[in-house]
């Protein structure tokens, strides 16, 4: 199935799956919310590429490799709601979830997530909600990355809106690692006892991807200090 067909029939799943409320009445609401995520997104991916900017101006080179943004998919808005028992509504969808618009900003070092979430934390129009460290904190998988939900405003042409927006920063090494398990977990129907000797094996490559990322941050500060 084409993919925008796929998106359509999800959306109107979604739809039909809210209690008490017409697909009809919802549709437009919804088109309306996911947009004002998707002006949240580009208010941050604007953010982040002025201080990528700046600070290639001032060091030359790039702390942030690359920047990826979506808006959760309808499916993935179900599987969530009814992982955390939220019932489908548009408040839901409005309040209820911290990742609908989603940013991941790849950076080079470690010291590099550090430097882009302080900046962006001291600037006045963002509030930060919650922080998770998984990096000073990993997962007991091994999954790290650093995790911020902020909010942020949108202004459209009569009204300001606030938006909560959820910024993934990793480094090159986490994010190969965090793609690829994503790609594994998928792969069901496993027996027992191989699911756990990859789940070790995955826990291993997590160490060693955490290692690369410390000997290469060494290997950066000792060139700087030259
Ligand atoms: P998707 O498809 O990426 O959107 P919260 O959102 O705070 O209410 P949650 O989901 O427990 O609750 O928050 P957490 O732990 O901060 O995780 C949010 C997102 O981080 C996930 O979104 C993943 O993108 C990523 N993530 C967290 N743990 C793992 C992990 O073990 N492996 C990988 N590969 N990614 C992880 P979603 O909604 O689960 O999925």
């Amino acid at each position: 199935m084409e993919r925008k067909e796929q998106a359509k029939n999800q959306l109107k799943k979604m739809l039909k799956e809210m209690s008490g409320e017409s697909v009809e009445e919802n549709i437009g609401k919804l088109q309306q919310i996911m947009a004002y995520y998707r002006c949240a997104i580009l208010e941050v991916e604007t953010k982040l590429k002025v201080l990528n900017e700046q600070f290639s101006l001032e060091n030359e080179r790039n702390p942030i490799e690359s920047i990826r943004t979506r808006v959760k998919s309808p499916d993935s808005i179900i599987e969530k709601l009814g992982r955390k028992n939220i019932p489908i509504s548009l408040k839901a969808i409005a309040e209820d979830l911290n990742d609908i618009a989603g940013v991941r900003v790849i950076c080079s070092f470690v010291d590099d997530i550090y430097m882009i979430a302080e900046s962006l934390k001291r600037q006045d129009d963002i509030v930060v909600l919650e922080v998770k460290d998984y990096i000073k904190n990993p997962k007991p998988n091994g999954y790290r990355s650093l995790h911020l939900i902020i909010e942020i405003p949108i202004f459209l042409l009569d009204e300001k809106k606030k938006m909560k927006v959820e910024i993934q920063l990793r480094t090159i090494a986490m994010e190969f690692w965090a793609n690829l398990e994503h790609k594994l977990r998928y792969k069901k129907n496993l027996d027992e006892a191989l699911e756990e000797r990859i789940a070790e094996e995955l826990k291993k490559c997590a160490d060693m991807s955490a290692t690369l990322d410390i000997k290469m941050q060494n290997i950066k500060d000792e060139i700087d200090k030259e």
